[in-house]
C-alpha cells in the first residue's frame, strides 16, 4: 500500500474547479505524463493535448496518439494552430533545458529556454491563455541566502539554466503586467519521480532508486553533506492543478516558491537503508554539478504559497522512499 492515498486532492479539486483545456509541451519528458495522468483523472482524457519533438514510447500505454501532437515549441504559429484547434485555453511549458544539460549546449539553451518562453507568451496574449512556466531552484545563484530562500530575494545564477529561467519569470510577470496574460510559475526544487530524468543537477536523487534496485549501491556525483531541497512527484502534481485552479484574487504574486523537503545524498541513503540495509553508496563527485548545486538554495521558504493558495505538500523523505521503491519494483519486474 502507499503511504498517502495520491488522488484524494485531486478529486477536491476537480470538484470545485471547472474543466481546463490544457496543452502540455515538452510532455515526454520529465513531468508531463504524470500531469496528463493526473488531468485526465481529474476531468477525462479531452481536457489534454500532449506535444512534444519525439515519437511516442511503444511503452507508453498512457499517451494515446489522438491526445498527442508533434509540436516545435520554437514554431510561434505551429504553437497557435495547436491552440486554435484544440479549442486550448491553458498551456503548461514544460519543455526546457535543465541544468547540467544546458551548460553543454548554451545555444541550444536560450533556444528552447528562451525562445520558446517568447513562443508561448505571445500566443498565451493573442488567444487570452493562461500559462504556467515552471521555475526552479536554479533562478537563485550564490549570493542569494542559502537556507529558507524567500519568494523575493538576489537572484544572480550562475548557469546558462537559471540565467533563462530569471528571464522568463520576469518575462512572464511583464506579459501579466503589461497586456494581462494569466501567467503563473513555481519555483521547483529537485522532483523526484519513477522517470528517468534528463541532465539536471539534483538527478541523482531519482538515480539512486533504480541503482539500489539493480545493483544495491549508487555512486553520488554530488558529496554526501550537498545539501538541495526537493519533493515528491505527486506533490508537484498537486502543486501544479491547484496553483492553477487557484483564483486570480488569492495570489498577491505571479510566481511562488514551493517545496517538499530537503536532504543530503547521506541523509537519502540512511532513508534507504531503513527499507534496504545493505545499500551501499559511494562519492565520485562531478566538479560541473557540484558547483551548480553549491550555488543554489539547501531550503526554500514556500510560506508565501501555503498562506495565499493553500499549497501543503504531502510527502516527507520516507514516504517518498517508500512510493519511489513501490513503483520503480512494478516497473523493473
Ligand atoms: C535541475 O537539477 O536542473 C532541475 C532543477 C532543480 O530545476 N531538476
Amino acid at each position: 500500500p502507499l503511504p498517502v492515498d495520491p488522488l484524494a486532492r485531486f478529486k477536491t479539486i476537480s470538484q470545485t474547479s471547472k474543466a481546463p483545456k490544457v496543452l502540455i509541451t515538452g510532455s515526454l519528458g520529465q513531468l508531463g505524463r504524470g500531469l496528463n495522468s493526473v488531468y485526465k483523472y481529474m476531468y477525462g482524457a479531452e481536457c489534454v493535448t500532449m506535444s512534444d519533438i519525439v515519437k511516442v514510447p511503444s511503452d507508453a500505454h498512457d499517451v494515446s496518439s489522438a491526445n498527442y501532437q508533434f509540436l516545435d515549441i520554437l514554431n510561434q504559429s505551429a504553437i497557435e494552430e495547436a491552440v486554435v484547434n484544440r479549442n486550448i485555453d491553458t498551456i503548461v511549458h514544460f519543455s526546457a533545458l535543465l541544468s547540467a544539460v544546458g551548460e553543454q549546449n548554451v545555444p541550444l539553451a536560450l533556444q528552447v529556454n528562451c525562445r520558446g518562453v517568447e513562443n508561448v507568451l505571445q500566443v498565451a496574449m493573442r488567444h487570452k491563455l493562461k500559462v504556467f512556466i515552471p521555475s526552479t531552484i536554479g533562478a537563485f545563484g550564490p549570493t542569494t541566502p542559502r537556507d529558507d530562500t524567500p519568494d523575493l530575494t538576489i537572484q544572480v545564477p550562475t548557469t546558462i539554466y537559471g540565467v533563462s529561467k530569471v528571464y522568463a519569470e520576469r518575462l512572464g510577470e511583464y506579459y501579466n503586467h503589461r497586456f494581462g496574460v494569466d501567467f503563473r510559475s513555481l519555483r521547483f526544487p529537485g522532483i523526484i519521480s519513477a522517470t528517468k530524468p534528463g541532465g539536471g543537477t539534483t538527478d541523482y536523487a531519482i538515480q539512486i532508486f533504480y541503482d539500489a534496485l539493480e545493483k544495491g549501491s549508487h555512486t553520488c556525483y554530488l558529496r554526501p553533506d550537498t545539501s538541495l531541497p526537493m519533493m515528491y512527484d505527486t506533490d508537484c502534481m498537486a502543486s501544479v492543478v491547484q496553483f492553477l485552479s487557484a483564483d486570480n484574487s488569492q495570489l498577491k504574486r505571479r510566481v511562488y516558491n514551493v517545496t517538499g523537503f530537503s536532504f543530503t545524498p547521506e541523509q537519502i541513503a540512511g532513508a534507504i537503508r531503513k527499507v534496504m540495509p545493505n545499500f551501499q553508496i559511494d562519492y565520485k563527485i562531478c566538479e560541473t554539478r557540484q558547483a551548480i548545486a553549491d550555488s543554489w538554495p539547501r531550503s526554500l521558504d514556500d510560506s508565501g504559497a501555503r498562506n495565499d493558495w493553500g499549497w501543503n505538500p504531502e510527502y516527507g523523505l520516507d514516504e517518498t522512499v517508500q512510493v519511489m521503491f513501490a513503483l520503480l519494483q512494478r516497473e523493473i519486474a
